[in-house]
């Protein structure tokens, strides 16, 4: 256990430059899941009745920030407080949502490599193994809570 200082900054400062190109983001992420996963675009409301991704969907971009967002953020708080807390949301909702959209373990593998290869081709240059497994971990810890609030829903 224990994410290290080292990797905390490596998620903070990443982010940092990232968020500064939201859009082109977002849109790599949702192209990354429908690349590896095809068939995961049935899930997303703003993407199941069309053929390519909205370039311009204001709800598509809000979404994938939160997830880029809720990342980092608990990345910090697992390193402050050992545990992982979201804000703006609660976990049991986020369960919740999730649950209710049929979301299964593997879409969570699928949702994890995308992210990867988001930050990969954001970072470019910058990127490193060490970057990547720190959001890896991050990420790996978030799922995890969500995934027990979804099985002590169903
Ligand atoms: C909705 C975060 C994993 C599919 C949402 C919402 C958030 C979120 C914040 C919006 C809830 C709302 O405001 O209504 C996350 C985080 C994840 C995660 C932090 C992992 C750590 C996944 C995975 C999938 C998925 C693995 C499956 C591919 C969806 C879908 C919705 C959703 C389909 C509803 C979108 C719609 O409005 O159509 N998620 N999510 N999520 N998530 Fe996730
Ligand atoms: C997971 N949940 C909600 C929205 C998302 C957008 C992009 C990638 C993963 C997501």
């Amino acid at each position: 256990m224990g994410f290290s200082e080292k990797q905390e900054a490596l998620v903070k400062e990443s982010w940092e430059v990232m968020k500064e190109d939201i859009p082109a983001l977002s849109l790599h992420l949702y192209a990354m899941i429908l690349e590896i996963a095809p068939e995961a675009k049935g899930l997303f409301s703003f993407l199941k009745d069309t053929n390519e991704i909205p370039q311009n969907n204001p709800k598509l971009k809000s979404h994938a920030v939160k997830v880029f967002k809720m990342v980092c953020e608990s990345a910090i708080q697992l390193r402050e407080k050992g545990e992982v807390v979201v804000s703006g949301s609660s976990l049991k909702y986020l369960g919740s949502v999730h649950l209710q959209k049929g979301i299964v373990d593997p879409h969570f593998e699928v949702v994890k490599e995308a992210l990867i290869r988001t930050v990969e081709k954001a970072m470019g240059e910058k990127c490193s193994e060490e970057m990547k497994s720190a959001w890896c971990e991050a990420y790996d810890h978030l799922a995890a809570a969500i995934k027990t609030e979804m099985k002590q829903e169903a």
